[in-house]
């Protein structure tokens, strides 16, 4: 069957991986010492696609788990798909449109899709998305540690030995203007953000009013993981833009965002936008609205992390991503290659077709927890 005919899939396999962390990353709402996730290849005309499902183990930064991601995409992402024949990945927006949320389950399928697309015609996947240049601007998120000593070990690591020119940190109530004031007062010049993940109310205005006067990029989900009313309070009062991320769950959350100035920046994440033609909408129109977005990360493995760096390579993501080097996340990945940080605290994009990176069969192996296989009729 030709393209222009449409591509019928024919299988689509899902593998349930764990991978350790290098080291527990800690947030407001959890401590995790191991990914969690779903890789899924599908096959078509001879050629397979892969994707990453960002869920976590459990409903934590989103409702969705890697348990909530496979029953979406094999009891009806997955049917929908094998009814079909796609002539572009973003033919999924409409098939998967009577969904609704799961944004996790239906990105990780059109991202495969998208890899499959690009290695069929040849092209990268930042070719396709439309991004230019060959490398991006990145930063390092780092989670919140057992005392202050060790967080201050782990920013100077990141800063001095490795050469990351952007930090973020992770917030909540105690663990706050104190953190950002010592961090601060060591490294004076250095770009610095944090993130809260919805750790604080309203109520807590005063923090943030005090975090101001630190110069930070941004203040990153401070309130409730939907709210856009109380962000907007937020806003006009302190001059650090807030950033929003849980809130941002499609193009039209981005618009309401937009509308009522719940925001000066977004960080927009693949998975929990519900996939690449949501992303690059959410882009357009921030870029629109003069609103500079940047792109989050979720620990993602190598496959995750190319789609990350080739969303980055559209021209409204003008702050650094959290995109850091393969090294910071995991031992040994699935797929190659590793990324590595420049000197200038840049990642450079993948060649190749597709997201240019290729699954290692017996790492993955190594890291399956369950696989299962749909093959179509
Ligand atoms: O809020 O940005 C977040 C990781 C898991 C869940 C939520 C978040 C994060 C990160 C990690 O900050 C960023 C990265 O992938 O390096
Ligand atoms: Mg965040």
């Amino acid at each position: 069957m030709t393209e222009r005919e449409g591509i019928a899939i024919e299988r689509v396999e899902m593998h349930h991986i764990r991978l350790p962390y290098v080291h527990p990353f800690e947030t407001s709402f959890a401590r995790e010492t191991h990914r969690e996730s779903i890789l899924v290849r599908i096959q078509a005309a001879g050629m397979s696609g892969w994707g990453e499902c960002v869920s976590g183990s459990g409903p934590w930064y989103s409702y969705e788990t890697v348990g909530t991601a496979r029953h979406v995409m094999k009891d009806y992402l997955i049917p929908a798909l094998m009814e079909t024949t796609l002539t572009d990945p973003a033919d999924t927006v409409a098939l998967f449109g009577h969904v609704r949320g799961h944004g996790m389950a239906r990105a990780t399928l059109e991202n495969a899709l998208w890899d499959l697309f690009g290695r069929l015609r040849g092209q990268s996947l930042q070719t396709l998305l439309g991004g230019t240049g060959s490398a991006v601007a990145v930063g390092v998120s780092v989670g919140i540690e057992p005392t202050f000593s060790e967080l201050e070990a782990k920013v100077a690591a990141h800063v001095e030995d490795e050469g990351y020119r952007r930090v973020k940190l992770k917030i909540k109530p105690g663990w706050d203007v104190d953190v950002v004031a010592r961090i601060r007062a060591r490294w004076p010049d250095l770009k610095l953000q944090v993130d809260a993940n919805s750790a604080y109310t309203l109520k807590d205005a005063a923090v943030f009013r005090e975090l101001d006067q630190f110069n930070l990029l941004l203040i990153e989900q401070p309130f409730h993981h939907e709210d856009m009313v109380d962000h907007a309070e937020l806003q006009a009062q302190i001059s650090t833009p807030v950033c929003l991320d849980e809130s941002i769950h499609s193009p039209m959350h981005a618009r309401w965002a937009i509308k009522m100035k719940a925001c000066r920046n977004i960080n927009i994440k693949v998975g929990r936008v519900g996939g690449l033609t949501a992303a690059r909408e959410i882009h357009d129109m921030c870029q629109a609205a003069a609103m500079p977005v940047w792109c989050g990360g979720m620990l993602e493995t190598n496959v995750g992390r190319a789609v990350n760096l080739a969303l980055a390579s559209l021209p409204n993501f003008s702050l650094p991503g959290d995109i850091s080097a393969s090294s910071r996340y995991f031992h040994r990945d699935v797929a190659v290659p590793d990324f590595e940080l420049n000197p200038d605290s840049t990642v450079t994009l993948p060649q190749g077709p597709g997201t240019g990176v290729e699954i290692r069969p017996a790492w993955l192996l190594d890291a399956t927890l369950a696989s299962e296989t749909i093959a179509r009729g």
